[in-house]
């Protein structure tokens, strides 16, 4: 066993999550390492770099909290895109000096306890094995990807990729370009390519009920000035807010305001741009299928009006709603609905027209068609939330894979770790608010909750602590009726239910309680000595 490598701490995945928590275990004095798959900082953004990528939340709270960071760093743009963001994670690592601690190119395929020693051994797909008494996931909730098994794909003689394996420096120009899924992903990359292909054919399944992003570029200066007095308030309010922005739901129902009042409330929302009409308006759309409906009408009316042909309006925002709106996840756009008035654009809806096969030169439709192409890209989404932790083989106190375990739904307690995985925790994943979060205002608490529980086991001489069965069961009956009273099972397929991938438990996968009721939940655990979780 002597190439087995041992440290106090593993952490799987380097992007905000694996970072953060990479810097609290160095200031406990831990041994640590953090294995990531990939070849460099970030995460997401070190796979998705598609055309358009980029992020959903506003300037400055896609970042560390900490001023020694904030204070000479500087977004050009009120919304980043995954160039500038990778960009921050090479400046964080060069002023923290984090790659020392880090492997890339480590790709973690199992985890296994050993209760007699109170460790976990993990192994890497090129072999290599580490022993660690604590073991953080912070894998995301993006990372394992998913390509409907569509007949015919291998024979495709054109580039085909998940967009989060988009081919660096590949050149759309002067292409026919086939795009499937108008999810987030889907969005970003057709408005973005668009005006460069020679052809564009997109496939939707269901409409993406996006929203104005209004980007912006930012003043050095203006941001310079707003770091000293505002940036600490700004932080410190995304502990105040549902899903961790600064703006806020507001909790009073729709219907009952007057038309002026919610109509002056929806422009001035809509206006803002961002998620401020979705994450910042009527809290009631999540449960009120009318209050829903009202915040429909006013997206619908808005949207149609930028779209030329009747049918692509239909298509695009139909006069009923495909689903209750913002129960799948809107995503920010600038340019998208103006597309499908480019008349080099196709767009078909695979309801009608489904997709039969891959052929080598395109696609086939069932009206017969095979629309031509140079390349296919799949924006199809991910295996999310769980997909990054049940592609592990973990294995804990008795031996059963988390994935097994897991067949009928995720079990954890308060969205941290899960009875019998001992000395494991995740961060921004299942069953915490994660993507119901801005990512960074999540992790980061969650990140030194973790550093906490671990520092009261070594100043108590505590070498194991756990989950208990009854606390997790709780936890999550808890959060699977706080969703039964919502409206997300309106929609079909959704990954917020796990019912885009074929045969998934559909559940919600994330905690749905809001940013302050999560963090005050896990807060009094810690104050209570750590309720519900058992140490030996
Ligand atoms: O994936 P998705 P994504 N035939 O699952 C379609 C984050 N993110 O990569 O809607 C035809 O949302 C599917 O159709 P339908 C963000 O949290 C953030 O876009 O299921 N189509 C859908 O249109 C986001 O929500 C950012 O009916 C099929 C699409 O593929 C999450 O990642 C940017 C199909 C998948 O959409 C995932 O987004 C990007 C089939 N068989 C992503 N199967 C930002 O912050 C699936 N589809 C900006």
């Amino acid at each position: 066993m002597s190439d087995v490598q041992e440290f106090d701490a593993i952490i799987v995945g380097a992007g905000f999550a694996g970072v953060h928590q990479l810097i609290q275990f160095r200031k406990l004095g831990l041994k640590v390492r953090l294995l990531e798959a990939g070849g460099g900082l970030g995460g997401v953004w070190y796979w998705n770099n598609y055309p358009g990528a980029r992020v959903d939340s506003e300037n400055p709270i896609y970042q560390f909290s900490d001023p020694e960071l904030y204070k000479d760093w500087n977004y050009s743009v009120k919304f980043p895109d995954w160039r500038e963001i990778r960009q921050y994670f090479e400046y964080v690592d060069k002023k923290l000096d984090l790659s020392k601690d880090v492997s890339y190119n480590s790709r973690v395929v199992s985890a296994i306890w050993d209760e007699s020693a109170d460790r976990w051994t993990l192994t890497t797909e090129a072999g290599t094995v580490y022993r660690t008494q604590w073991f953080s996931l912070c894998v995301g909730i993006g990372s394992k990807y998913y390509i409907p098994p569509f007949k015919g794909i291998e024979t495709f003689k054109g580039e085909i990729h998940h967009t989060s394996r988009w081919p660096k420096d590949y050149d759309v120009k002067g292409k026919r370009v086939g795009v499937v899924g108008t999810g987030s992903t889907g969005v970003q990359l057709i408005q973005d390519i668009a005006p460069l292909v020679d052809h564009l054919t997109v496939f939707q399944r269901t409409p993406n009920l996006s929203l104005p992003m209004r980007q912006e570029k930012l003043d050095l200066e203006e941001q310079k000035k707003l770091k000293d007095y505002l940036y600490p308030i700004q932080f410190g309010r995304r502990l105040q807010t549902f899903s961790g922005y600064l703006h806020d739901l507001d909790m009073k129902p729709t219907l009952e305001t007057t038309l002026e009042e919610r109509t002056l409330a929806y422009e001035d929302k809509w206006q803002k741009g961002g998620f401020h009409f979705w994450i910042g308006s009527y809290g009631d759309i999540f449960f009120n299928q009318e209050a829903n409906d009202v915040a429909y009408a006013f997206w619908r009316d808005k949207t149609r009006a930028r779209i030329n042909d009747p049918e692509m309006k239909e298509k695009l925002a139909p006069m009923k709603s495909p689903h209750p709106f913002g129960v799948k996840r809107p995503s920010l756009e600038q340019s998208y609905f103006e597309v499908y008035n480019q008349p080099n654009v196709d767009l078909i809806d695979v309801n009608k027209n489904s997709i039969v096969e891959i052929t080598p030169d395109g696609v086939r439709t069932s009206d017969g068609v095979e629309h031509k192409l140079d390349a296919l890209m799949f924006a199809t989404g991910f295996d999310m939330v769980t997909g990054g932790v049940t592609a592990i083989d973990i294995r804990g106190q008795d031996g059963i894979p988390i994935k097994e375990k897991w067949v009928d739904g995720v079990r954890s307690y308060l969205g941290l770790g899960s009875a019998t995985y001992p000395n494991m925790f995740w961060i921004y994943g299942p069953q915490s608010p994660a993507a119901f979060s801005n990512g960074p205002s999540t992790i980061e608490f969650t990140s030194e909750w973790i550093a906490d529980v671990i520092k009261h086991c070594r100043e108590n001489n505590l070498s194991h602590v756990v989950a208990a069965k009854e606390a997790q069961d709780a936890w999550s009956e808890q959060l699977q009726q706080i969703a039964s009273m919502g409206l997300w099972t309106g929609a079909k397929h959704s990954w917020y239910m796990g019912s885009n991938i074929e045969g998934k438990k559909v559940e919600l996968l994330q905690f749905p309680g809001g940013v302050p009721v999560y963090y005050k939940a896990i807060m009094d655990s810690a104050a209570k000595g750590y309720e519900g979780w058992v140490f030996k």
